[in-house]
């Protein structure tokens, strides 16, 4: 059983080269703007101030790291695809975002979101395929479940399955959650141990 016990705010990184020095595995959360990254790592880590949240999106606009009991990091990104007045600054996110993901030697696993509300949008298949193409390791999330009619969840989840097949991703497994009652933490976070382990070795 997985537990959570200490979570403390490390450092917040507006360019990759800030991003501090550490041996330890990082999961980071990244999607599209909105889709519940901040919501998801408060309610893994079980305290639900720690990320910003907010129901405008563009909200998280530099990488938090989290340490989480001395042992592995919660990484919080800003999220993609959305569309901002600003041009140059959301190049910057965005440059930031994929040095993160292709540079990083201590992420040890990528969530990459998706808000199950939606049937499979390109700007998240376009996204998955860059994340192999670089060859990053990661899990799908789906996210708000609670928001779903249970007919619709499995339609979307269906849609889903076919898309990342297309992409070469099998098994198309993906993690179903909501910050909003919980479902899913359990197994995220059993399966965040495990990757702890393998990567300790
Ligand atoms: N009902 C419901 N609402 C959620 C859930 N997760 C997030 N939200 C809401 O969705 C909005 C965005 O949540 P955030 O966690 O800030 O999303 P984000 O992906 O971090 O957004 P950016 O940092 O702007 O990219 C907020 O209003 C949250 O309360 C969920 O599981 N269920
Ligand atoms: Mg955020």
């Amino acid at each position: 059983m997985m537990t959570v016990q200490n979570v403390e705010f490390g450092t917040s990184a507006p360019t990759f080269r800030e991003c501090p020095d550490s041996d330890l595995p990082e999961f980071a959360f990244i999607g599209r703007s909105n889709v519940g990254k901040s919501s998801l790592i408060n309610r893994l880590s079980g305290r639900p101030g720690l990320a910003k949240v907010s129901p405008t999106p563009g909200h998280t606009k530099t990488l938090n790291f989290f340490n989480v009991d001395g042992r592995w990091s919660l990484v919080d990104l800003p999220g993609y695809g959305y569309a901002q007045k600003d041009a140059a600054a959301r190049a910057r996110f965005e440059r930031l975002i994929l040095d993160y993901l292709e540079h990083r030697e201590s992420l040890a696993q990528a969530f990459v979101l998706i808000d199950s509300r939606h049937p499979p949008q390109a700007i998240d298949q376009e996204f998955v395929r860059w994340m192999l193409q670089v060859d990053v390791p990661f899990s799908l999330v789906l996210t708000k479940i609670d928001r779903v009619k249970p007919a619709e969840l499995e339609r979307h989840i269906g849609l889903f399955a076919k898309t990342f097949e297309e992409l070469g991703l099998s098994p198309a497994r993906a993690f179903r959650t909501s910050s909003e009652t919980g479902v899913g933490r359990f197994e995220l976070l059993q399966f965040i141990g495990e990757t702890i382990r393998e990567w300790e070795g």
